[in-house]
């Protein structure tokens, strides 16, 4: 039996990829690191954690990386673990440097030292392109990164390709662009739409502050981006990968559609904050992902409306059963009164007052 570890488990990602290690057989490992409370919704969610070995540790405490390489003796190690919100990273610069960045050669030289011969997957970020390209994105395009969290991912790249090329490690890029699910943080502006909406339906509340509606992304499915990741591990030659679906959107279009998705008018409930703002903003992203779709055979299935249509219809059903009572892992806050989460994730930044949308 094959084994794998998994950093960030108990993520978006993580929790997908046990899942998917474990139909394919394999004995799978995660990291996970003491919280005041327990983040395990997503694995319990997936019916996946009972079924994984749990090891407690942080990325930035190397005593712990090694003693996880100890013990799960892995064939593959998939990194994932990163303080991954954008918006975060400017707020907490060096821990995100630290985290999403440094951990990438700890974990490394850690496999290095250890002279374990494992296939490392790197989830490196479409984020690192930022603003630099009209055209889209593919894995020759450089990269401008517009954020600490960019920069820090563009220093993971190159420590992975640098122990490819220098130590002849199997280690491979995946360059991801954003992908979406049901087990989506909250934070996210997908999962944040798609979670408002369907309070506003259900009578919850009756607003949602956004900020850039402008902003444009390739989002994707997230089962089906997890896939890449093996397969990258699964080619004959360590490589880089650009996963996406070729198709770009606005935040506009996904807050369209979900509204319209449950009969609303976006209209009547969207309150842009200049405080959402970022102080750099990656305007737009489209990856190019002929060289997975060649090499690796992947493509995407899953249409952007559709993603929104599975999201939206998600956290319906996930407030009906609450309303009814019912208990299940998830992550939405006990309080029903969500009119200042948005203060909760800017931080110190304040530009400005709230204004109506009016278009
Ligand atoms: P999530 O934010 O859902 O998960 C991040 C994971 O990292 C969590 O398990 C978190 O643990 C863990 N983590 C954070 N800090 C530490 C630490 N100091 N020590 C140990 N574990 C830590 O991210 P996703 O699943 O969405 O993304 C997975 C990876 O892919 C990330 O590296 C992200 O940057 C990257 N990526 C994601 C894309 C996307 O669209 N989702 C696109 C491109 C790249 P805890 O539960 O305790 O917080
Ligand atoms: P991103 O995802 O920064 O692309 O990073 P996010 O969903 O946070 O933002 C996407 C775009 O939406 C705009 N936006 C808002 N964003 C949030 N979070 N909240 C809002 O209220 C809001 N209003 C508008 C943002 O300005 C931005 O332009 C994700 C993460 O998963 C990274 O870890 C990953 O590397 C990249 O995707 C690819």
């Amino acid at each position: 039996m094959r084994s794998a570890l998994i950093t960030g488990i108990t993520g978006q990602d993580g929790a997908y990829l046990a899942k998917l290690l474990l139909k394919k057989n394999y004995h799978v490992f995660g990291i996970y690191r003491r919280t005041s409370t327990p983040s395990f919704w997503r694995l319990q969610y997936l019916g996946v954690q009972n079924k994984i070995t749990l090891i407690p540790g942080d990325l930035m405490d190397t005593g712990s990386v090694i003693n996880a390489i100890i013990r799960s003796n892995p064939d593959e190690v998939y990194h994932l673990a990163a303080q991954s919100f954008v918006e975060a990273s400017f707020d907490q610069p060096s821990a995100t440097g630290d985290i999403t960045g440094i951990s990438v050669t700890r974990i490394l030289d850690a496999l290095k030292l250890l002279k374990k011969n494992v296939r490392f997957y790197q989830a490196s970020s479409s984020e690192m392109y930022g603003d630099g390209a009209s055209q889209a994105q593919n894995e020759e395009t450089p990269f401008h990164p517009a954020s600490p969290y960019a920069a820090a991912k563009v220093y993971g790249y190159w420590l992975t390709r640098i122990y490819r090329e220098s130590f002849g490690m199997f280690a491979c890029n995946g360059l991801l662009f954003n992908h979406e699910s049901p087990l989506r943080g909250l934070e996210f502006v997908t999962r944040k739409v798609t979670n408002t909406v369907a309070m506003i339906k259900l009578g919850l509340t009756k607003s949602i502050h956004l900020g850039n509606l402008k902003a444009k992304r390739d989002w994707g499915y997230a089962p089906e981006y997890v896939e890449s990741m093996w397969m990258m591990l699964q080619n004959d030659t360590p490589d880089d990968f650009v996963v996406a679906t070729g198709s770009q959107h606005s935040v506009q279009e996904l807050v369209e559609i979900a509204f319209s998705s449950v009969g609303l008018n976006w209209e009547d409930h969207v309150i842009i904050d200049k405080k959402l703002f970022r102080p750099l903003d990656v305007p737009a992203l489209k990856g190019d992902y002929t060289k997975a779709n060649k090499i690796l055979g992947w493509k995407p299935k899953t249409s952007f409306s559709d993603l929104v249509k599975i999201m939206v219809e998600e956290d319906v059903r996930r407030w009906r059963a609450s309303l009814n009572g019912k208990m299940f892992p998830w992550d939405v806050p006990s309080s029903l009164n969500i009119e200042n989460q948005n203060e909760f994730y800017v931080g110190s930044r304040v530009y400005g007052s709230s204004t109506k949308h009016s278009r």
